[in-house]
């Protein structure tokens, strides 16, 4: 896996984009090697997984320009599908994954971290979807995420003008959850991760689920999807060590993913 480097900590998987000589920028290797990284995670062990860009220049300066400037309308909708795949794969990974966006996220960059369930950044970080400049659209997800995430408004003023925005912007429309100082990016992530990693995974993983779902339906079908993962809680150990925890006014609770 060159071009994806996977690392534990404790409970939580940083994914890092490793592809610095060309700002991490997404080809068919590089999406095959991400890929290939989520699907080694121990998903008994691993309770969170952080994604981000190897230097401190770049998350992912977009899918490869060079790779997709000599691509047929045939291998362009193939390049199109393998990148959705993986994205859709991160959305709807049973762990929550934190974007750690750590300077350019452009075009595919952009949309990268938008398929992870928040994004955080460095000071540095730029966002942006730049394709309709280079006579494309957005290929990766970015007009369906990007209108749900900021509103259909921003997000059609942002990929019609092609023009990419600071921290501070991403902070001030939604798209992030917070900027942070480089040096400071990866401890906020770890800090946030390990917040994460303390409750209980599996209602974690029902509340991704839940709000991914619910999203996608209306209120009347969302609260039902809600009501079940609900129900299923009640089938696990770690409803009753948490419930139990509280009544005997325990600190500790040892929850076991099960
Ligand atoms: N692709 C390939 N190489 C890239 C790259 C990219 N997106 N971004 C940077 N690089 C390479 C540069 O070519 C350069 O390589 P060398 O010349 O050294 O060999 C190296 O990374 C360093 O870049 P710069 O020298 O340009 O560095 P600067 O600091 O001067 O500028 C920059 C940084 C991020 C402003 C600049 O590199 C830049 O503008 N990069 C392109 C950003 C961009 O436009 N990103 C969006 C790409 S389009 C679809 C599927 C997917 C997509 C669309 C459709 N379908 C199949 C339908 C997605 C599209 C995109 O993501």
């Amino acid at each position: 896996m060159s071009f994806v480097a996977a690392e534990r900590q404790g409970a939580v998987e940083i994914i890092t984009i490793n592809r610095p000589e060309a700002l991490n920028a997404l080809n068919a290797d590089v999406l095959g090697d991400l890929k290939a990284a989520f699907e080694a995670v121990d998903q008994q062990a691993v309770r969170c997984v952080i994604v981000t860009g190897a230097g401190s220049k770049s998350f992912v300066a977009g899918a490869d320009i060079a790779a997709m400037s000599t691509m047929t309308q045939a291998e362009a909708e193939a390049f199109g599908k393998l990148g959705n795949d993986i994205f859709r794969m991160i959305e709807t990974f049973p762990l929550p994954v934190i974007a750690a966006v750590n300077g350019f996220a452009l075009g595919g960059g952009c949309e990268l971290s938008m398929c992870c369930d928040f994004r955080i950044c460095s000071e540095n970080a730029m966002f942006g979807q730049p394709e309709v400049g280079l006579g494309i659209t957005p290929g990766f997800g970015g007009t369906q995420r990007l209108a749900r995430l900021v509103g259909p408004g921003m997000a059609k003023q942002l990929i019609y003008t092609a023009r990419n925005i600071k921290a501070e912007e991403a902070l001030r429309i939604g798209l992030v959850n917070a900027v942070y100082p480089a040096e400071e990016l990866m401890p906020a992530a770890l800090k946030i991760a390990a917040g994460i990693a303390k409750n209980a995974p599996i209602a974690v993983r029902h509340c991704k689920q839940a709000i991914n779902e619910g999203l996608e339906t209306g209120m009347d079908q969302a609260v039902v999807i809600e009501e079940k993962l609900f129900g299923k809680c009640f089938e696990t150990h770690d409803q009753k060590e948490g419930m139990g925890a509280f009544l005997e006014k325990r600190k500790e609770k040892n929850f076991t993913n099960c």
